[in-house]
């Protein structure tokens, strides 16, 4: 019996699968399936398989990984970046998060973390089963006259669902304090019921790192329709055109970053 599964249990590739794949790279945007996303270290994640999703190389203004954490890794010592924001969602397992000269706490699936330019801290995976982790960074960009942000360490569950849209089927979960001119990005849950799409083909100035969480659906990128699962990464670059339409039965939901509050010039 040929063996389908990916990666392929017998250790031979399946039919079809040489040189197609669903992963796309253009200049605006780039649609990226977990499978081909291979393995980095990284000096300040130890006993860490680093999948970068997006970064400058991209031509993103924001770098973006999965980190698979294995039992007793995490940072070595504390870390933090002048300058630099961070983001954590933790996605399977779970970790112990500390902002330097904090109490340690515990994060699960859906627990989430930012931190300020300059803060240091640690995360650490200190069960016996690997976590997976949603991490971003961003440089931040200062405001005249507005203060930093200060950290964040929540639960999606304690985040309220929102729709400002009036469509019925939408949901949203803004996992930073909406409309809080400090911060100079979104961390977003878009959920959507099963074939409720936007209602029009966007083009804004703002950029997207989107990791799918849950369902499957169609996305339309630039001209192209894509088919999107679980563990699918896509960067929308500035103005490129996007539709997400939903095809599963059950809710879709993805986490979604954007750059906002800071003007152009
Ligand atoms: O808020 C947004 O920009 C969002 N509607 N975009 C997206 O989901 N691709
Ligand atoms: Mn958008």
């Amino acid at each position: 019996m040929t063996d389908r599964s990916f990666p392929p249990a017998t250790g031979r590739v399946p039919p079809g699968a040489i040189g197609h794949n669903r992963g796309v790279v253009k200049r605006n945007y780039a649609f990226m399936p977990p499978e081909g996303v291979l393995i980095s270290r990284l000096p300040h994640w130890a006993s860490t398989v680093v999948r970068i999703l997006a970064g400058p190389v991209l031509g993103a203004g924001f770098a973006q990984y999965v980190l698979e954490i294995a039992p007793g890794g995490g940072t070595p010592a504390p870390f933090g970046e002048p300058d630099i924001q961070h983001f954590y969602y933790v996605l399977s397992g779970e970790i112990a998060f500390a902002i330097e000269g904090g109490e340690s706490r515990t994060l699960g699936p859906g627990g989430f973390a930012y931190l300020p330019p300059g803060t240091r801290f640690t995360l650490r995976n200190d069960t016996g089963s690997r976590a997976d982790v949603l991490a971003l960074r961003k440089r931040y960009e200062p405001a005249p006259g507005l203060a930093v942000p200060e950290s964040i360490l929540s639960h999606r569950d304690a985040v309220p669902m929102t729709n400002h849209t009036g469509m019925e089927g939408r949901g949203f979960q803004f996992l930073l304090p909406y409309g809080d001119m400090r911060f100079d990005f979104e961390m977003n849950l878009m959920w959507f019921k099963p074939g409720v799409c936007f209602p029009a083909v966007e083009t804004h100035v703002m950029e997207h790192g989107l990791y799918m969480l849950e369902g499957q659906g169609l996305y339309f990128l630039d001209q192209d329709w894509h088919e999107i699962w679980e563990r699918d990464f896509i960067w929308m670059g500035g103005f490129c055109p996007q539709q997400f339409y939903p095809t599963g039965h059950g809710d879709a939901c993805y986490l979604l970053y954007k750059n906002v509050n800071r003007d152009v010039a």
